[in-house]
């Protein structure tokens, strides 16, 4: 393992002033995303969208990598141009989701544990040979009554510390990406408790596998209250909660930190992460991996349509230059509306 080049990448990745798009939904999201937006899940389809976010010059400078999904790295675009050249001649860095997906863990009470482990060294070069230089592995905590049980955190810390150490040894950086859901009932102090207790074990078990922080990136959830609660803390309190939570856990090892938007509006997601950064100066940059927050708004312009390409496309500009922003703690809502009004 060279681990002066992991951590470059891993730097790379995660440099002030750019952030990752999380492109990696699996056909059956992506099929959700286009039902929305009345659009077939057709493997062409999903070629001619991705493509057309990878095309978006005005956006792409603002992109340090995308996260692919197995499909989308062997596809080609219109004119033959591998999706993965195209990623590259914008300067972003190709990576792959390489989990496969969650399922029940038996006796779990409902907590799943993601799969995709066996056979995962012999398809990490392949995925090198075709251009990724990182990998996304998603673990996903349930918080209810319940849940999670410890056999269930372990088993995905476990996991992910599993998969860290195989990426680096293929000289690949992995994003490790403990996701605890905000979709439950639970107010703002659950979701910090629980949070705290996933990335203790995280950071214990990549200990453990032997995986070199420095060659990693951390992809969190924010510590913020689940959907179905009443009392929404502040933009102010997320961040203050957050930021107080990475300060107990994570090493200043961590060469970057990227989170993911789990649900929020895009907003939303960006106003939290610039509140996060002006709390600052911290131990490690702060800055997005997206998905939703960063794709929703191209989705909605583009609706399927060619003749909306360039609308779709400034969309996605847009949410890519005030995510952009806020990793810098330069963003404001007043920003938001003059750009809407141009
Ligand atoms: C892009 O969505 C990814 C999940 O796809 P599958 O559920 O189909 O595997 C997801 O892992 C994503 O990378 C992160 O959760 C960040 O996306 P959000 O939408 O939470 O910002």
């Amino acid at each position: 393992m060279q681990l002066d080049a992991l951590n470059a990448i891993a730097t790379a990745m995660t440099a002030p002033g750019r952030g990752i798009l999380a492109a990696d939904e699996s056909t059956s999201t992506i099929g959700r995303r286009f039902d929305a937006i009345a659009t077939e899940n057709t493997e062409a389809n999903r070629r001619s969208y991705r493509e057309l976010l990878f095309k978006a010059k005005a956006a792409m400078p603002y992109i340090s990598g995308v996260i692919l999904y197995d499909e989308t790295l062997w596809q080609a675009g219109e004119d033959g141009t591998p999706l993965v050249k195209l990623l590259e001649a914008a300067g972003a860095i190709p990576g792959i989701k390489v989990d496969e997906g969650a399922e029940a863990l038996p006796n779990g009470r409902g907590d799943l544990i993601t799969k995709g482990l066996d056979g995962l060294a012999q398809r990490l070069p392949k995925y090198y040979a075709q251009g990724a230089r990182f990998a996304k592995w998603r673990a996903i905590i349930d918080i209810a009554p319940g849940q999670p049980s410890y056999a269930g955190l372990l088993a995905n810390a476990h996991a992910l510390a599993r998969y860290a150490a195989l990426c680096q040894h293929a000289q690949i950086v992995p994003i490790v990406e403990p996701e605890v859901l905000m979709d439950g009932a639970h107010d703002i102090d659950t979701a910090f408790a629980v949070t705290e207790w996933v990335l203790k074990e995280v950071f214990q078990q990549l200990y453990y596998q032997g995986v070199a922080l420095e060659g990693i990136v951390l992809k969190p959830s924010m510590v913020i209250a689940g959907m179905k609660c009443a009392s929404q803390a502040s933009v102010a309190e997320v961040a203050e909660r957050t930021v107080k939570l990475l300060k107990a856990c994570v090493p200043a090892a961590v060469p970057g930190i990227a989170f993911l938007s789990g649900g929020q509006s895009d907003v939303q997601a960006t106003a939290h992460l610039d509140a996060m950064v002006k709390l600052g100066p911290l131990p490690w940059p702060l800055t997005f991996s997206y998905g939703r927050a960063l794709q929703a708004a191209p989705q909605r312009a583009w609706g399927g349509k060619p003749e909306n390409i360039a609308a779709a496309q400034a969309a996605f500009a847009h949410r890519a230059r005030m995510n952009a922003l806020a990793s810098q703690g330069q963003w404001s809502a007043e920003l938001e509306q003059e750009a809407a009004r141009n």
